[in-house]
């Protein structure tokens, strides 16, 4: 797609100079754009396709992410401590809309890119890790009173772990691809935790756990850290904040947060959870959390962070069992690289679990 000719449908002010990838997203593409203003100021923007096999209601979408972001950006507005959370900055089309359908059936939509800010796609050390963790149960903390109706849910059982395992029992029934071969053992150390990986929605339906409003992908890469003082600035990727547990975002973030390396390492002696992660992200994450959480919120997050990890191998899988339909791959085996990867960390995290709920002990002892 032509990126100057998308960047005529927005109100933006300036003459589009270049555009180049950005980020490393497994579903929406995302392009930076330059513009340069009339004062002869550059001015950064960012452009999304919305994949919209993924997001069948990019409108619906858009409705949650434009609520979420303006109710951030009040409150980032009327602050006068300088530290406030910042907020997406989504630039509507010329006539008004959130996004742009093109011709050709894809939805864009477009933001202003926070400058001075960086991503980590594998954190560096224990405070970014902290910092990142704070970040995302500040921005948490930030939409716990937004008003109006329910928010949409943008991909309906997105965390719906027991769902997600039953899909994968469809894939591995029909072995449409015959991959079925390759992958028995990881088949089996899924579907041997089926019952464990179900326990947060039992609780929710039980009625012992609360939904909250939560972000729902809160890996690692999703929070812009301030290149200078490495301070947590924004939480981006707003597609699939909707109605869910706070545990799936603890679990996503330990997950992505935690892992001694890249989503897609194939040298499983690599991988593996590194404490020291672990437990910056539970102080960070309890700093901006802990007023809002039960006692069983609080118990309950070590094993959602592997439940979460689970999860995400569980999609892995079941997308290279189906032909690798729904993530975007590099190479061929990068789903099944991916869900190893997902799987290893799973089990570094049984082997470490009993210090991981001491920690949240210690914890909750010294409030
Ligand atoms: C996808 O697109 P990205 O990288 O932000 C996925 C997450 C997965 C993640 C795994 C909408 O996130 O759920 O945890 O890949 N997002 C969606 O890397 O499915
Ligand atoms: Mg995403």
């Amino acid at each position: 797609m032509d990126i100057q000719q998308i960047s005529e449908r927005f109100s933006i002010a300036g003459r589009f100079v270049s555009a180049k990838p950005l980020g490393n997203g497994n579903v929406n593409e995302t392009v930076l754009v330059s513009y340069v203003q009339e004062s002869g100021q550059e001015a950064r923007y960012v452009f999304q396709r919305i994949n919209h096999n993924v997001f069948t209601k990019p409108l619906e979408l858009m409705d949650n992410y434009v609520r979420v972001s303006r109710h951030i950006k009040n409150k980032f507005d009327q602050d006068t401590s300088g530290t406030a959370h910042r907020s997406v900055d989504v630039v509507l089309t010329k006539s008004g809309e959130t996004c742009c359908l093109l011709e050709n059936g894809e939805y864009w939509r477009a933001y202003k890119y926070l400058e001075n800010t960086k991503t980590y796609e594998v954190v560096e050390n224990a405070d970014q890790a902290y910092e990142a963790a704070k970040t995302f149960a500040e921005f948490l903390k930030l939409i716990r009173d937004l008003s109006g109706e329910r928010l949409h849910e943008t991909i309906p059982d997105f965390h719906n772990t027991s769902k997600r395992i039953e899909v994968l029992e469809e894939a591995v029934k029909n072995d449409s691809y015959n991959r079925l071969k390759d992958v028995e053992q990881e088949v089996n150390f899924i579907f041997d935790r089926k019952e464990e990986a179900g326990t947060l929605l039992r609780l929710l339906a039980e009625g012992k756990l609360t939904e909250r409003i939560t972000h729902n992908d809160t890996k690692l890469n999703n929070v812009l850290l301030d290149v200078k003082t490495g301070c947590g600035v924004c939480v981006i990727d707003l597609d699939t904040v909707m109605p869910g547990l706070i545990h799936y975002d603890f679990g996503d973030m330990v997950r992505s947060g935690a892992a001694s390396t890249d989503e897609n390492e194939s040298d499983l002696s690599k991988v593996y959870m590194k404490f020291d992660m672990y437990s910056a992200i539970l102080h960070g994450f309890l700093k901006n959390s802990n007023g809002f959480m039960t006692p069983l919120d609080k118990e309950l997050l070590p094993l959602s962070a592997k439940i979460i990890t689970l999860e995400t191998g569980v999609r892995f899988l079941t997308d290279y069992l189906i032909g690798d339909e729904y993530f975007k791959i590099r190479y061929p085996n990068e789903n099944f690289d991916r869900a190893r990867m997902q799987l290893k960390l799973v089990a570094s995290m049984e082997e470490q679990f009993e210090s991981m709920q001491n920690e949240v002990s210690k914890v909750i002892c010294c409030e």
